[in-house]
């Protein structure tokens, strides 16, 4: 399976939008490889590793880690994987993110998800969870959002230039979403 070129899809969308909600119900129907880079960061804080605390710290204050950490535990778990599906949750978050990854792993994505969903409901959605995220606070939730807009923008509008930008409307069940999301893989043949 090494030697194809692995089928790789961005999933893009500010925080609460649904990205991994949608990528559990992909990874069920389509075979892919979930790697959400926010839980590979979170296992690096728990794992107690030497980039642990400056992670803590970036998450806690909605900021983004650099993209280095980022990548090399992506392609940790590409390099250990024998699929050659993936689907890759939540990067690249800014533009130097998407270079980055271009340069180390050196593959292009296939299709990008683009979850657009109105701020008023993401933010609704984050202060339900209630599952003890550290950024899961009025006060990083609304840095998350700003940079979202100025650093995460940019990279959707990057994709919806090249062509292989999919917008899904991320208000409405979760069904209902999921509904928008099936056809797109479903042309791909995957
Ligand atoms: N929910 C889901 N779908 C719903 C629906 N249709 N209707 C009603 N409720 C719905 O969903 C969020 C909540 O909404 C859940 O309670 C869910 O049940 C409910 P979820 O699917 O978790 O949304 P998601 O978009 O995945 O939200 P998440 O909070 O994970 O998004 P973020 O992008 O903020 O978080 P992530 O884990 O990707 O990143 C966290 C931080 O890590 C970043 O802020 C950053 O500091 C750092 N980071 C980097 O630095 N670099 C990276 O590359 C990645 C992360
Ligand atoms: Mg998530």
């Amino acid at each position: 399976p090494k030697e194809k070129t692995p089928f790789i899809t961005f999933v893009l969308g500010g925080p609460g939008s649904g990205k991994g909600t949608q990528c559990v119900k992909i990874v069920e129907t389509f075979g892919f490889t979930h790697l959400s880079a926010g839980d590979l960061l979170r296992r690096e804080i728990a794992s107690d590793s030497a980039d642990g605390a400056m992670i803590l710290n970036t998450i806690r204050e909605g900021k983004i880690v650099p993209s280095q950490v980022t990548v090399r535990l992506i392609q940790k778990e590409m390099e250990s994987s024998d699929n050659d599906k993936f689907i890759i949750d939540g990067f690249p978050r800014t533009e130097e993110n998407r270079v980055s990854f271009e340069q180390f792993i050196g593959v292009e994505p296939k299709v990008v998800l683009f979850f657009d969903c109105p701020e008023e409901e993401m933010v609704k959605r984050l202060l339900n969870r209630n599952q003890g995220r550290v950024d899961d606070n009025l006060e990083t939730i609304k840095t998350r959002l700003k940079v979202f807009e100025a650093l995460s923008l940019p990279v959707i509008n990057y994709y919806s230039q090249r062509g292989n930008l999919y917008t899904i409307r991320a208000k409405g069940t979760e069904d209902e979403i999921f509904e928008q999301v099936l056809p797109i893989f479903t042309t791909f043949d995957v």
